[in-house]
Order: C-alpha cells, then structure tokens, then sequence
C-alpha cells in the first residue's frame, strides 16, 4: 500500500503502515551505506571518483512513491536512492557502476562508460526496438553538464500532452496511457543558475505539460554557497512570478523541508495529482538537504562550510529526523513505530549487507579481467616458447603474475611491451599471438567503443535507395517539393510532428511548411518561443518517448545555441547507453550562403566534431533534402539536416513519389564525371563548383564532381578515393573556415581513405575567409569562395602540373 498519513487510514491498514516505513528506512540506510562505502572504495583505489546521493534519500523516497508506471525521470547524478525504490537500481549494480564495470548485465545504466551514479533504465531491446514504456518505471539517461537534463525534461513531458490530445496516436499503448504519465525532473539549487533551467522552466510554463520538477536544495554548488547562485538565495521566490494565477499558465510551487517526511509527502502527493490531472508543471523545492560527505569525492567540505553549517548538517540529517519521527508520538500511529534498538540493528544490518554486496560486485568485475589476465599470460607463454627473448619475456609474465586484481590498463601494458621486444621474430607462435590480440582487440573495442551510430536494423544505412520519378517536365520552387513531400509524410505518419520558431502559423520563413498547420493541426504543427536549446530538449523527449519529431532551427548560425544539448545528450546517447536507449530526433535547419554575419553562416567543422554519433546531411537541394526526410524517417538514427538557405525558390523538376524516394546516407553522388581533377564540395558551394566546372570546360580542364552528401557518415563506401585513382587530383571546397569541414574531408580521403598514394599534386582545399562573411552581395563575393576562385584555384593545380598545357 501506499503511506498515507490520514489517521483512518492508517488505523484500517496499521501493519502495512509500519512495514512501509521500516522498508523504506532500511532503504535509506542502504542506500547511506552505499554513499559512505563509496566513497572509501574511491579513497582506497577501487573506483577513480564518487558522487554520492547522500543528503537525498528521504525526499527521493517520498519521491518515488508516487513514481507510477509510463513516468519518466530526467535527473541528475544524486538520486540513487530515488532509483533505489523504484526498482530500477540494486546496490550491486551502484556499485558495478562505480568500479566501471562493463559487461550491461551488470552494469545496466552505462556499461561502466559513465561514472557512478549516472542512472538509467533501458528502453529498447536487443534488436533496437521499443520495449513497453507505459508499463514500466523510466529514467532517461543521465549526463554530467549541470542543468543539462532540463531541456530533454521539456519533450518528455510534452510527449504526454501529445498522447492525450491527438487521438491519432492513441494506437501507440506502448508509449503512454492516454497521456497520463508524469516528466519527473531532478536538479542540484546550484545548477538552476544555469540558463537552460530558467528557458526549460519557462518553455513547460508556456506548453502546459506534466512535468514536476524538483530541486534539491543543500545550499552549495560545490563550495559555492546560494548567495552567489540565486537571486533571494531561494529558487521557489526567484521563481515566483512564474506561479500560477486562478487559470493562467504557470507553475505550481511548492516547498518543503527535506527532512521532514509528512511535509514531503503531503507536498509530493499534491504535486503530482496537480500536474497528472490538469497536465501543467510544479515546482517542489525541496530545502534544508544535507551533503554529510561534501560534494564528491574530490576534496572535502571542511574547506568552505563553516562549523556552524557542519553541526547543523549532522543535526538535520534526514535519516536521523526520520528516525526521529518514527520513534516519536507524531508520526500518524499516535506512538513509536518501533523501537530504537530494531532501528538500529536496521542500519548496522544496511551496513553489513552493503559491505557483502559491494564484495560481490568487486569480485564480478575483477574476475572477467581475471580471466584476461589469464589469456594474457598464456600467449604470452606461447610467445617465449619460441622466442630469444625468453629472459625479458619471463619478467613480463611475471609481472602480470604478480598483479593482484589489476585493471586492464595494468595487463595490457605490458603484452604491448612484449609484442615489441619480440617484433624481429616471425614465429609461428608470434602469429597466432597475434592473431588473439587481433580478435581481442575487437572483444576490446565492443566494450569501449561500440554503439557511437545505431548498431541495429534500424539503422539510415540500411534505407533502401530509391530514385525519385517524374512524370513530366514540371518545375516548382524547392520549398514547394520540400512542402509537398513532408504533406505526404505527415499524411502516412501520425507520429511525426514539427515545431520551431514560426513553424507553425506561417510554415516557417522560407515557406515550407505552408498550410500543413490547417491541413494537421497546431498539436501537429506549432510554433515555439524563440528557445533552440530547449526546442532540442523538446525534440529529445518527445523522440525518446516514441514520437517522430522534426525539431526546426530557424537558422544554422543559431543552432549554436543549442549545439551543448546536441552534442551533450543526443550524440552520445547510444554511446552511453550502450546502445538501451534511442533518440530518433531529426534537427532541421537551414544555412550556408545569405546575408552577412548573422545569416550566412557554415561552421559545418565546429558542428561535425562536437556531434558524433548523429547524421549530418548537407544536401545540395530540396529534392535531395526531401529525400534525406524520407530516408530518416524510415529508420531510427537521430539526425541534422542542413537546407541550403538560397535555394527554396530555385526551381526544380517535380517528383511524383513523394514521400517514397530517398537520398542514400554516406554515399556520395558524382554528378559530373571528368579525368583532369576530382573536386569534392556540398551544400550550397556545390552548385558553384557546377558553374566553375563548365567554365574549367572551356579551359580544357575536366572536372570530376562529387557531392559528400552527407558529412556524418561520410563516404562509406570510399566512392571518392576511386575518383582520385583517375584523377590524381583533388580539391574540397566549401564555405566553412580554414582547417574546418574541408579539412575533415581531406583527412577521410587522404588519410582513411588512403588517397596519398595517388596524389600527383598537392591536395587543396578552398575555403571561407576566417572571418564570418560580410554582408551583401559583394560582402558574399570576397568572403566565400565564389566561382571565379574555384576556377583559380583549380586551373593553378593543372597549371602547376603541366604549365606548356596551362599558360597563364
Ligand atoms: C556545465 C557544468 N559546469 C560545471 C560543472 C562542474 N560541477 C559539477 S557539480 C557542480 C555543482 C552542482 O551543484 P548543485 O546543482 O547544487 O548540485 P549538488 O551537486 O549540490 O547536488 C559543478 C559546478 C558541471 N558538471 N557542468
């Protein structure tokens, strides 16, 4: 049963009263125990850096309780207890997670890749598809960059506004129960100075969505007391004119004390029947939390609190008012629950089971590196079997055997040592040492570099290719082809949805929304504050519960804003997740060549290195970026599609099967063959290098032209360096700076893809001035490379090759 603190109740069901409160006091003591131990495994060496929820566990107890199934948590790194009493943590696992170890199994919420107390629960299955949502308890994956959580807060909790208002979507039980469910937030005080926790505040204000957000409030953000953090010291009076009025929009707020249970708990019951029934968000600040170990295990807390504050802490502790409360005449029962010697015997019990249990977990981490070891001094013996450098070898073995429950590092070291002292030998022994460490070095990579991309059926490189068709000569303006396809799309998928700023009345600056808000409705199609982080946010959550959103950045240069949330949270969900988590979000956005500073921008370097793990498009038009849409949307990768600002009213030839062809992910295009120089570009640029190679016609030189594509992956199948093969020449050209994409595109051809060995010229690249571009026409001309130096640049290569052929 639940606790409830009406008197009637409890005297109908006393002993499930009392059991309750037992449980989830050893609960506490549990979840204590795991902190202090924690840390003394870090302060021993065992683990390399704790981060504890000690402080936290009775509001997160309290929490819990009213933690239903199809609620979803995006928190932070203190509240193991909360995952605790929900049942999606044991101590074992806390524990796995603190050693690193990385077999999932044992360690669910990261495989070891996140430091302890970075809680998860996982959402899909083996194959990558949706497991059942609605009816099981969800935690979003957590991330270390403070705040971070808040925008991704914003789309779950709007995912449930979705589930309850659009009825196209009430076939989807796997995701929601008529949109009951609750986003249940989590933050340290400190961090709601972040600006990303006042734009998600006010994003679920202004949406109206089910989310309850609480703060825990011990006071410091490391040493950094609230004085320095929050206007009034008090987020709940910052946050005031944020309260709801009679119906207005708003936020419920709420405040209690962290260590008094029936204030937490009248508190949380209230807030959550709030915002589950009239979906509209509350906040619980939660105040007078404790840190009893400081903030981590770096350093300690005698060094910035004060004596006074470290007495009151102990004093205030929410695990010793609890018992207070238990053994006191107030509790609801009218006398003590117990005795003091049961409650303690609890915790001294808490301790030795955790203390078992932390043994366990040690000794199942060690053991698979055991067995590494094992193998290890094995090749290694094979190795000296047939080597002259047995003497050296033998102390490199026994070395290894020497280490007592060492770390891989520890044992690798040294194999890596032995294959080069014995790099002159070729034995038949060496080789098949070699031929193990081959296979293990992928056994390796599995543990530690696995699941970057969508390892699953669903992933963009298995979308079959199709050609779009046309059945006359008809030419429209892009955006019209982009319009007219994502109509097609929407018509076939009710779970797709779009937003942005001016998405949705007007169907976005360039017009390629026109009319979807009429044909499928403001749930559909809407428009957003002017907030990209936290329309990122919106789009994380709504993908993570199920939905297809495609979340509009008006323009490239402003997708920098939200390029944190991208590359904090998106890009490297599957990764941390080991591949238990997916976010099919597709960002669309528009840039490259237009007007000046603001509105021109490229920084295609910048974005691809801090988003890997995403899909990064750059199609040359809107046929190809119609084509991208479809593609994504036929399988699960989250994804960045960039327009090409200048191109909406370009005409183009009229597709007849919308919705249906694609444009193929990693595979480059050649679009015009030639033999002289292979030129590789993208985006807008593209189209100049087209205008430039019919020019370098007439000069004699022939132009292989080559499209990436895509830039995320890029060129899987190594198209380019095949071109190179005919050509011997290369250029990238783009609008990017120096050092930037075209860098990156060097080094996959040139390095990766091994193109120096056909090189008869200096590979170039041709790029942007490293200033942003100048306004205007003429600003556009001598900031970005245009079609007179492209033809430059490569009539240079050919002259410089053969100058009788090329004269100046
Ligand atoms: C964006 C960012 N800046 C700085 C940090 C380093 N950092 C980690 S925790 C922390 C303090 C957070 O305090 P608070 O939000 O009150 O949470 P608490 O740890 O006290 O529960 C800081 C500054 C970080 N993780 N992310």
């Amino acid at each position: 049963m639940s606790t409830s603190i009406s008197n009637t109740e409890i005297k109908i069901n006393q002993q499930a009263f009392i059991d309750e409160l037992l449980n989830d006091y050893k609960l506490m003591c549990l979840s204590r125990e795991a902190s202090l131990l924690g840390r003394k495994e870090v302060l021993t060496g065992k683990a390399k850096f704790g981060i504890f929820g000690d402080g936290k566990e009775l509001p997160q107890i309290v929490m819990a309780k009213f933690f239903r199934n199809g609620d979803i948590r995006s928190g932070y790194y203190r509240d193991q207890t909360f995952m605790l009493a929900i049942g999606k943590l044991t101590v074992k696992q806390f524990f796995a997670g603190l050693y690193a170890h990385t077999n999932i199994e044992k360690e669910p919420t990261s495989a070891g890749r996140q430091m302890g107390g970075h809680f998860s629960t996982k959402f899909i299955n083996e194959d990558g598809k949706w497991l059942d949502l609605a009816n099981q308890k969800n935690s979003t994956s957590d991330i270390s960059p403070t705040a971070a959580q808040m925008p991704r807060l914003v789309g779950l909790g709007l995912a449930s506004k979705m589930y309850r208002n659009n009825k196209e979507l009430s076939h989807l039980t796997n995701f929601s129960n008529n949109g009951n469910e609750i986003a249940f937030g989590t933050i340290g005080d400190a961090s709601t100075s972040e600006g990303i926790f006042w734009e998600s505040i006010n994003a679920a204000c202004v949406l109206e969505i089910p989310v309850v957000m609480s703060v825990w409030d011990d006071g410091y953000g490391i040493s950094v007391p609230k004085k320095y953090q929050t206007t009034k010291e008090s987020i709940s009076k910052a946050l005031a004119g944020f309260k709801i009025e009679e119906d207005s929009n708003g936020l419920k707020i709420f405040r209690c004390k962290g260590w008094n249970y029936q204030e937490l708990y009248s508190t949380y019951k209230e807030a959550t029947e709030f915002t589950r029934v009239n979906h509209k968000p509350s906040l619980v600040h939660v105040e007078e939390i404790t840190q009893p170990q400081g903030h981590s295990t770096s350093g300690s807390h005698e060094r910035y609190k004060s004596k006074e504050r470290l007495e009151w802490a102990k004093e205030f502790d929410c695990i010793q008012k609890f018992k207070e409360w238990l053994l006191s005449d107030d509790n609801g029962l009218g006398k003590p629950i117990t005795t003091e010697d049961v409650l303690n015997q609890i915790q001294k019990d808490a301790k030795a089971e955790v203390k078992k249990i932390s043994k366990d977990a040690w000794n199942e981490f060690i053991d698979e590196i055991d067995q590494e070891k094992k193998q290890i001094i094995t090749q290694l013996d094979m190795l000296s079997s047939e080597s002259n450098q047995r003497e050296s070898l033998a102390t490199i073995i026994n070395g290894i055997k020497k280490l007592k429950e060492p770390l891989r590092k520890e044992i690798y070291q040294p194999f890596y040592k032995a294959l080069r002292i014995t790099r002159s030998e070729n034995t038949n022994a060496r080789n098949s040492v070699m031929n193990w460490f081959k296979s293990q070095k992928e056994f390796l990579a599995e543990k530690y570099n696995s699941n970057v991309y969508n390892e699953f059926g669903s992933s963009s490189l298995n979308v079959g290719k199709v050609a779009p068709t046309f059945e006359s000569d008809q030419k429209i303006d892009g955006r019209l082809i982009l319009r007219n396809n994502f109509r097609t799309l929407f018509q076939r998928h009710p779970e797709i949805l779009t937003f942005g700023e001016d998405t949705g009345k007007i169907g976005g600056v360039n017009q390629a929304m026109e009319g979807m808000q009429e044909e499928f409705g403001e749930i559909r199609v809407f428009d957003t504050g002017i907030r990209e982080a936290s329309i990122i946010g919106q789009g994380i959550g709504l993908a993570l519960r199920g939905l297809r959103p495609i979340a509009e950045i008006q323009y490239l240069d402003y997708l920098l804003y939200a390029i944190q949330i991208m590359s904090d949270d998106i890009s490297t969900l599957a990764y941390r997740t080991k591949g238990t988590q997916k976010c099919p979000l597709i960002i669309r956005t528009r840039g490259h060549r237009l007007e000046g500073v603001w509105h021109a921008g490229s920084p295609m370097g910048g974005i691809i290195n801090l988003v890997r793990g995403m899909i990064v498009c750059v199609p040359r038009n809107m046929l190809k970026a119609a084509g991208f849409y479809n593609t994504l949307l036929k399988s699960d990768d989250p994804a960045l599609v960039i327009e090409c600002l200048n191109g909406y009213r370009i005409k183009e030839n009229e597709p007849s099967n919308y919705g249906d062809f694609t444009t193929p992910i990693g595979v480059p295009e050649v679009v015009k063959t030639g033999n002289d120089v292979t030129v590789v570009s993208y985006g807008s640029t593209f189209n100049l290098c087209e205008q430039a190679s019919e020019i370098l016609d007439e000069m004699n030189v022939s132009c292989e032209l080559i499209d990436v594509q895509t830039l995320l992956p890029f060129d899987i199948n190594h198209m380019i360096v095949n071109s190179l093969k005919k050509t011997n020449r290369i250029i990238f050209i783009d609008e990017d700076v120096p050092g930037g994409a075209t860098s990156f595109m060097l080094n996959e051809v040139i390095n990766k893809q091994k193109g120096y060995y056909h090189l008869d010229s200096q590979p170039l690249t041709l790029t942007a001035k490293e200033h942003r571009p100048a306004y205007g026409s003429d600003g556009d001309y001598f900031s970005k490379p245009n079609v007179d130096e492209i033809v430059d640049a490569i009539y240079n290569m050919m002259k410089e090759s053969n100058p009788t052929k090329y004269p100046n």
